[in-house]
């Protein structure tokens, strides 16, 4: 709609969606779809800088599809695709990978985690990986970007190449902006609450799936790490495992933090814990229903899919014409 701000997200087809990624993303993503023009993207192309299985990917990302609109990405409302589905995402990656700087990469945190993660593929592709974020974000001239906490970097590195572009060949691309949430930009694990919470952790008990079932759920929380003082309280760097607790129950509920601390005020570690447990279930339980009913009919899975890349082709094209004329690649 016109005169309305551009939002653009995408989230990984690695396998599930977290309470994490929902939480820091996608519970956004479905809140701004009635005061934005918003495109969301499943981003197989991101995938690839790890190991992946052809056919897996393929089911994954129709997967995540589902998962997206199970949770409430509507198509009337917003723009939804698979990454690898309109190709001007790789021809603005290569140009904008030409004015980046090996030592801007070089600083990017969750290319160093990664790398660690994945010591035996640390391929180009993990590392130019904000360069193609950022063709994703500047390709829609995107002025918003909904992400967790540990995206930021991510978006103000597309900051500093969106101004280096502009400055070079006049406006071209649109600024965008990180949208990070007040609460629960940083879900951290159940296990570990100082380590962020990542759907590739090998201990399954340190994540949520939004597809979990409801008594996964509960042993998942009765066994997530807190702390020996028996106080409720709010205190990320000190009290990390109750101050999760906390952020999750309050995302779930959607009130702030402050309100969840006051109605646990003087309760245990158990009641918290038994309460964040229903807050997820009954919140997680319709988005498991719909997203049955969505995977059992991938043809219009697939329609979905291609309906969505169409229109956002007709938006890329227009800023790829810009850049290759502006790049000198055109011969008018
Ligand atoms: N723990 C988190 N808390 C809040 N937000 C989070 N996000 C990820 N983890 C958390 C946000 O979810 C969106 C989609 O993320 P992604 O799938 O593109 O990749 P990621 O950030 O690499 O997520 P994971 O779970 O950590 O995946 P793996 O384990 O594969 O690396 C993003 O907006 C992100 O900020």
């Amino acid at each position: 709609m016109e005169g309305r701000k551009r939002i653009f997200s995408g989230i990984q087809p690695s396998g599930n969606i977290t309470i994490g990624n929902y939480i820091g993303a996608l519970k956004n993503w479905i809140e701004l779809q009635d005061d934005y023009d918003c495109i969301y993207c499943v981003v197989d192309m991101h995938a690839i800088t790890v190991k992946q299985d052809a056919s897996v990917l393929r089911k994954r990302s129709l997967d995540a599809l589902a998962l997206l609109l199970a949770c409430g990405v509507e198509p009337e409302k917003s723009i939804l695709f698979i990454q690898s589905h309109v190709p001007e995402h790789a021809m603005l990656n290569w140009a904008l990978c030409c004015k980046t700087y090996i030592g801007e990469l070089q600083r990017m945190t969750q290319f160093k985690d990664k790398s660690v993660r994945h010591a035996d593929n640390i391929n180009a592709g993990l590392f130019t990986y904000p360069v193609l974020m950022a063709a994703d974000i500047l390709l829609y001239q995107a002025e918003l970007v909904p992400v967790g906490e540990d995206q930021k970097q991510h978006v103000e590195l597309t900051r500093d190449l969106c101004l280096r572009f502009n400055k070079t060949y006049g406006e071209t691309f649109a600024m965008p902006e990180p949208l990070i949430p007040k609460t629960g930009a940083r879900i951290m694990s159940l296990q570990e609450p100082q380590r962020k919470m990542s759907k590739s952790d090998p201990n399954p008990n340190a994540y949520i799936n939004v597809l979990d079932e409801p008594q996964d759920i509960e042993r998942k929380l009765k066994r997530a790490v807190t702390d020996c003082e028996g106080l409720i309280a709010y205190d990320p760097q000190n009290r990390a495992g109750v101050s999760n607790l906390l952020e999750i129950y309050s995302a779930m509920r959607n009130i702030p933090v402050e309100r969840s601390v006051e109605l646990f005020s003087g309760l245990g570690y158990g009641e918290l814990k038994a309460e964040t447990a229903k807050a997820v279930i009954e919140r997680f339980a319709p988005i498991r229903e719909r997203y049955r009913e969505l995977t059992s009919d991938r043809k219009r899975l697939l329609i979905i899919a291609e309906d969505g890349a169409d229109k956002a082709k007709r938006i890329a094209q227009k800023t790829i014409a810009k850049v290759y004329h502006k790049l000198g690649f055109d011969s008018k």
